[in-house]
């Protein structure tokens, strides 16, 4: 069986095991600082397999000697923006527990791949890729299955039909201004803007990209956690089955997209060596631009990271 440890056994970290559980994937260990918080939660997971007929091993620790020899970690670790902090002060933060987390994985799984979700996401990828030492391949962020998947939803609703024929593709930085393609995206092969008028579809885009504020607003504490955990399960599965899955994905770019040095959100092909591809869409001027423009606001944030 593979072993996948979360590092971060908060609302997404524990979802994500939940979901990876129900796929009957990997062993899972849940590691997290604050006591007794892996370990209870690791234990009702667990008293929950013989309910959904599972034999998904989960345990949770305080040590990450508990992770020995994951194939697969999943940071999640990280604070929330709390009143009174900025957003250098959670970036700075972050920052530390990222790296942190990355070394004392790697210690224990030298060979494993990253998944990264702690925000801001693309320079935490970044963060992990240095402070690990790791090549590209090893360091994959989500973020735009989230994206991807809320656009998908919103289209689904407005034209009632399943989710399951809807293809929608958000690229760009895990921030307001992350770029859905919607002259790529289609209804069972029809693309978007033949099936929608033209400010319906404006709405769905606007509503994509503030799609996490809207979960932030709704909730009062905490942020979205069903869809992100859900993101990680898909990831870990196209990974560990070496799928070759192409997902929406925060990679190292290195010319894709004419974009070098940054973490940033692209089509990426998925296997058991991590990443495999990334691949190139024709865009248009006008999607240039308005990737460019997300490509400099994730330039800005991850220079200014103390690292
Ligand atoms: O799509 C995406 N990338 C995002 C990202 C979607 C949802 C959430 N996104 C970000 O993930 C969010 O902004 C946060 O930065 C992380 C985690 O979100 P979550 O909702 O799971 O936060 P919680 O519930 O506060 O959980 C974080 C846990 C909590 O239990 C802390 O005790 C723990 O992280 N924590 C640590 N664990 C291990 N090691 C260290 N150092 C540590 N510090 C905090």
């Amino acid at each position: 069986m593979a072993k996948i440890s979360i590092i971060g056994a908060g609302m997404t970290g524990a979802t994500a095991a939940h979901w990876l559980a129900e796929r009957e994937l990997a062993d899972l260990v849940l590691v997290d600082v604050v006591e007794g918080l892996p370990q209870g939660k690791a234990l009702d997971l667990l008293e929950a397999m013989p309910i959904i007929n599972k034999d998904s091993h989960v345990v949770g620790s305080n040590d990450y000697a508990a992770t020995e020899g994951s194939d697969l970690i999943v940071i999640t670790a990280g604070l929330a923006r709390k009143p009174g902090m900025s957003r250098e002060d959670l970036v700075n933060t972050n920052t530390d527990i990222v790296k942190k987390a990355t070394d004392a994985a790697l210690k224990h799984s030298p060979n494993a791949i990253f998944v990264i979700l702690t925000n801001p996401l693309d320079s935490m990828c970044y963060v992990a890729m240095k402070a690990g030492g790791l090549p590209r391949q090893r360091v994959i962020g989500q973020a735009g299955i989230l994206d991807s998947a809320r656009m998908r939803a919103f289209v689904a609703m407005e034209l009632g039909v399943s989710v399951e024929n809807v293809a929608c593709y958000v690229l760009g930085g895990h921030g307001d201004s992350m770029v859905p393609l919607t002259r790529h995206s289609n209804v069972a092969g029809v693309p978007l803007d033949k099936l929608l008028p033209a400010d319906k579809l404006a709405a769905i885009v606007d509503r994509t990209r503030k799609g996490g504020g809207e979960i932030v607003a709704l909730l009062k504490q905490g942020s979205a956690f069903y869809a992100p955990a859900a993101a990680i399960a898909q990831m870990a599965e196209a990974i560990l089955k070496d799928k070759n899955l192409i997902l929406p994905c925060s990679v190292y770019m290195q010319g894709e997209y004419g974009l070098t040095d940054i973490f940033f959100g692209v089509p990426a092909q998925l296997g058991i060596k991590g990443l495999v591809k990334v691949i190139e869409y024709e865009l248009n001027a006008e999607e240039k631009a308005t990737l460019e423009r997300s490509a400099a606001e994730v330039r800005e944030t991850t220079a200014a990271l103390k690292l």
